[in-house]
């Protein structure tokens, strides 16, 4: 038997796996196996074990009985016509798989007459119990079928059977004909925010950059970006209104870099990237602390009337800005004004973290003037959990960061929380004492620990109902370049992105890794500078 460039990939890729021994890849339903080539047969059978390959784990899979083959002749149809699930079905053609003879040429149709081995993505209002984000997934010999309530979850099916597809599909490689094995897929989260934040205050990350990061995080059904515009070190975030903010304040960062900021036009672009991919962008300017590169663009922010000198170190804690003064107010306002305006999402983030220059009185009272800023500009407020101290609006969120803080105040005034404890899920901690990008305050945070803990449990007096979901901050300080970022991203934000998503009953470290264990694969493909985690039996 002779065999294409696509076959023998596959056939390697076999050929790996069975060494490695795992009953998975060679036994049973799932089994991969190499077939001969004719025009209707597949060459590879692409799904790895059903619930084995997909994080976040979904929340129930039912083996069925044959396969799906997929190919670069399978037409993806589509119900509902609007242009978000055309560009759902485009986004799906992406990962069909091609063979070297033949050009990438699937159809993109809206449904008709459904043609026997067809992809089709179907909207259905009447799946109201799998909430706005869910889906199910049917996988037969006759076709797959993805039903969703909304756009979300559709999006969503597409990153499951992306998962299932062999990893060299992230480069679109010519991979022939794929076996789907039949299956059956109920899914939707466990909680509504799944987000990872990026730091791009204190080392500056291009657009490009950002949106490779928001691809990974789509991959993950992650969605919220909370983007950390402000800091000490760097103002990354045009204001028309205060144009020294980004002359000045953004062009600095940590070890004397030349920083860099976004045009409005290039954050409203980023924005609107990741709502394509189901990504609400929540923007934070931290205040009052955390805003030397505030205080070194305008002179008018200080109590002392003099703009300070820029900051390159890492410290925190030493700044404010003048909460006397009536500018700082009319700055507060314009700020949050012309940001709320770029962003379609309805939370601002206003930091509030770490101010060790104010009375605890002149910091509330600081606070809530802001919020009451915030919600005039129609956005609700979000803010680290320091800002519990103060009176707060019910609406308001409170991001737990700290990771001995009560969640006391917060429940007692009615907010809901977003859980970011440093100690399991800052992915700039180190993995271990031999990382040496990354700081330790918080301790050393394996994939292990980023997974394996209770959202419901973390917190005295705080249960499920009160949690919004979980949020994976990535702090720059030590991080320059987007390999960097990523080293520190994954394997842990996919560990994540599954403690947001899947039930807690089902979710087993066990299991995790040894489905983790075919994403580096993937990461590869994707040329993602993953950690290879010890923790993790990589194929
Ligand atoms: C604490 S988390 C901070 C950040 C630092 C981070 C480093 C938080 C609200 N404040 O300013 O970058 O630790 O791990």
């Amino acid at each position: 038997m002779n065999f294409t460039r696509g076959e023998c990939k596959t056939l390697s890729r076999m050929a790996l796996l069975c060494s490695l021994g795992t009953v998975q890849a060679c036994s049973g339903p799932a089994a991969m196996r190499v077939e001969e080539t004719s025009a209707a047969e597949p060459v590879g059978v692409a799904a790895e074990p059903p619930d084995g390959g997909i994080v976040p784990l979904p929340l129930s899979t039912r083996p069925g009985s044959g396969r799906f083959t997929i190919g670069p002749d399978t037409e993806i149809q589509f119900t509902g016509g609007s242009a978000e699930i055309a560009w759902i079905a485009a986004h799906l053609a992406e990962f069909v798989p091609v063979d070297g003879a033949t050009p990438r040429a699937t159809r993109v149709v809206p449904a008709g007459t459904r043609a026997a081995g067809a992809i089709t993505l179907a909207l259905d209002p009447a799946l109201t119990s799998l909430g706005t984000e869910g889906y199910q997934l049917s996988i037969t010999p006759d076709g797959l079928t993805a039903s969703a309530p909304g756009p979300a979850g559709l999006f969503y099916a597409v990153q499951t059977v992306r998962q299932m597809l062999p990893a060299d599909i992230e480069q679109r490689s010519s991979l022939g004909r794929q076996a789907l094995t039949a299956t059956a897929i109920e899914d939707r989260p466990r909680f509504a925010w799944r987000g990872a934040m990026l730091d791009v205050s204190r080392h500056f990350l291009d657009p490009a950059d950002v949106k490779r990061f928001i691809d990974m995080m789509a991959l993950y059904k992650l969605n919220r970006l909370h983007l950390h515009l402000s800091d000490d070190q760097g103002w990354r975030i045009e204001i028309k209104s205060w144009p020294n903010l980004t002359a000045r304040g953004g062009s600095s960062a940590v070890g004397g870099g030349p920083g860099g900021f976004y045009t409005q036009a290039q954050y409203a672009d980023l924005v609107a990237y990741a709502a394509q991919r189901f990504i609400t962008v929540v923007p934070e300017i931290d205040m009052p602390g955390h805003t030397n590169a505030a205080l070194a663009s305008y002179a008018e922010l200080n109590c002392d009337g003099r703009a300070r000198p820029p900051y390159t170190g890492m410290r925190v804690g030493f700044s404010s800005l003048c909460t006397t003064t009536e500018s700082t107010y009319r700055f507060v306002d314009d700020v949050v004004r012309e940001i709320s305006a770029l962003t379609p999402g309805p939370w601002f983030h206003i930091g509030g973290d770490e101010v060790k220059t104010l009375s605890a009185p002149s910091y509330a009272a600081f606070v809530e003037r802001a919020q009451t800023i915030v919600r005039s500009h129609g956005k609700q407020m979000i803010g680290w959990d320091e800002i519990a101290g103060a009176a707060l609006h019910p609406t308001t969120i409170v991001q737990h960061w700290r990771p001995n803080a009560s969640a006391r105040d917060a429940i007692r005034q009615g907010s809901s929380l977003i859980l970011s404890p440093a100690n399991k899920v800052y992915l700039d901690m180190k993995y271990s004492p031999a990382t040496s990008l990354g700081q330790r305050w918080a301790g050393y945070v394996t994939v292990r620990t980023a997974y394996e803990w209770d959202p419901a449990r973390l917190l005295a007096g705080v249960s499920e109902e009160s949690i919004l979901g979980i949020e994976a901050p990535l702090w720059s300080e030590t991080l320059v370049t987007l390999d960097d970022y990523e080293y520190m991203a994954f394997p842990r934000l996919a560990a994540v992105a599954e403690a947001a998503w899947s039930p807690q009953s089902e979710r087993r470290w066990e299991d995790l890794r040894a489905r983790l264990a075919t994403h580096g694969a993937r990461w590869s493909a994707m040329g993602i500078n993953y950690y290879r985690s010890e923790e993790i039996p990589w194929r």
